[in-house]
């Protein structure tokens, strides 16, 4: 069966489950989710609408079911999406809406990353930025939407050293000041742009001054010098991990290493056959992890994007692997181990030992 063939048989029994059921009960927990790739088709239309004379379709925002786009081209998806969230006012709806609709789809635990911007036409500034974000989780959290929200500002790679640490520094006075909200570092952006070495010093300074590290690690083949590099610093979770076991071009020593550490893969099925990455959902390092038993955690990467949401990964792995709704609730339940916010995972394992259905 091709990865599209297994793509469809999928859609159709998500679909027709979701038609009968309130949001799957084992998709609590959301680790990795990009502001901008989460952003929904309805809030892409509002966006439109502000802006008409972007002359920008919902095509050119989202990877639709059974359409692959190669890396480069996602992150091309990305640059669109960025032209039309470039004021504050965006920002602001963008992140409630997505705060919102991750609760709608049953996540009661979200840490969301995002990458400051400074937009120059707009007079948006970086510092703005992240403070338009920490309003929009606030104002979730005082219009009662159930869910917990933790922000990880992200570093994009192709930025270079000196904005890196600039970025670490707005990261650290955000950690202070918001009394645990911002909770990490995330380093992402086009992973053939730039090298993990001249980004150390400014990881290093975000370990140090306590700030969680979530580092996006051999998304493509060629980033095993990289991957070995910043394994050592070690990163808190890594995103992806495509390529760091030897079956792929990675090596044992990659895998050792993660091991040793015990460090957590977040890992995007759906992103990474529709940025074809990987080739096909049955060919998911998912299963390489999970089979040894090493904390794995199911995530939507960008959710608007890649049309998904984060039960219907779980749906997808679920069928795609074979696994039991136990098996299924057993992951998320282990999900609450990774994250970046200790002061409230006995809390979560209360929460998620009560949505716990009796089915099993
Ligand atoms: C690497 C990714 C990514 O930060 O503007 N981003 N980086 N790999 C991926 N896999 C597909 N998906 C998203 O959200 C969009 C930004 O997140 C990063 C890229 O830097 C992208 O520009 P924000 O909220």
């Amino acid at each position: 069966v091709s990865g599209i063939d297994l793509h469809f048989s999928h859609q159709s029994t998500f679909i027709s489950r979701r038609q009968n059921t309130s949001p799957s009960w084992w998709s609590h927990g959301e680790l990795h989710a990009h502001l901008n790739g989460s952003v929904s088709f309805s809030t892409i239309e509002k966006l439109v609408a502000r802006k008409p004379h972007l002359n920008i379709e919902h095509g050119m925002t989202a990877i639709r079911s059974g359409q692959r786009r190669t890396l480069d081209e996602c992150f091309q998806v990305f640059k669109v999406i960025h032209q039309l969230v470039d004021t504050e006012e965006d920002i602001l709806m963008v992140a409630k809406d997505v705060i919102r609709e991750f609760a709608a789809d049953g996540v009661k635990y979200l840490e969301l990353r995002s990458t400051p911007r400074k937009e120059k036409t707009t007079g948006m500034t970086k510092r703005r930025y992240v403070e338009t974000v920490i309003e929009a989780i606030r104002q979730c959290k005082n219009e009662g939407v159930d869910i917990e929200v933790r922000f990880l500002v992200a570093v994009d790679r192709r930025n270079g050293a000196e904005v890196a640490m600039e970025t670490v520094k707005l990261a650290e006075d955000f950690m202070l000041s918001t009394g645990g909200l911002v909770v990490g570092l995330d380093l992402s952006g086009d992973p053939m742009v730039g090298h993990g070495r001249d980004l150390l010093p400014a990881l290093q300074k975000a370990k140090n001054c306590g700030l969680k590290l979530s580092l996006h690690l051999s998304e493509v083949p060629s980033q095993a010098d990289e991957s070995e590099l910043l394994l050592n610093i070690p990163p808190d979770r890594i995103g992806h991990g495509t390529f760091l076991h030897p079956e792929v071009g990675g090596s044992q020593s990659l895998v050792d290493k993660v091991r040793k550490h015990n460090t957590p893969l977040e890992l995007c099925l759906t992103s990474n056959v529709k940025g074809q990455t990987v080739s096909s959902y049955s060919q998911h390092h998912f299963l390489y992890w999970y089979q040894m038993g090493h904390p794995s955690v199911l995530c939507t990467d960008d959710k608007g994007v890649f049309c998904t949401d984060l039960s219907q990964e779980y749906q997808l792995a679920a069928s795609t692997f074979n696994l039991s709704q136990e098996d299924m609730w057993t992951l998320s339940q282990k999900a609450i181990d990774c994250t970046f916010a200790p002061d409230l995972q006995q809390q979560l394992h209360q929460k998620w030992l009560e949505l716990r259905p009796t089915l099993f």
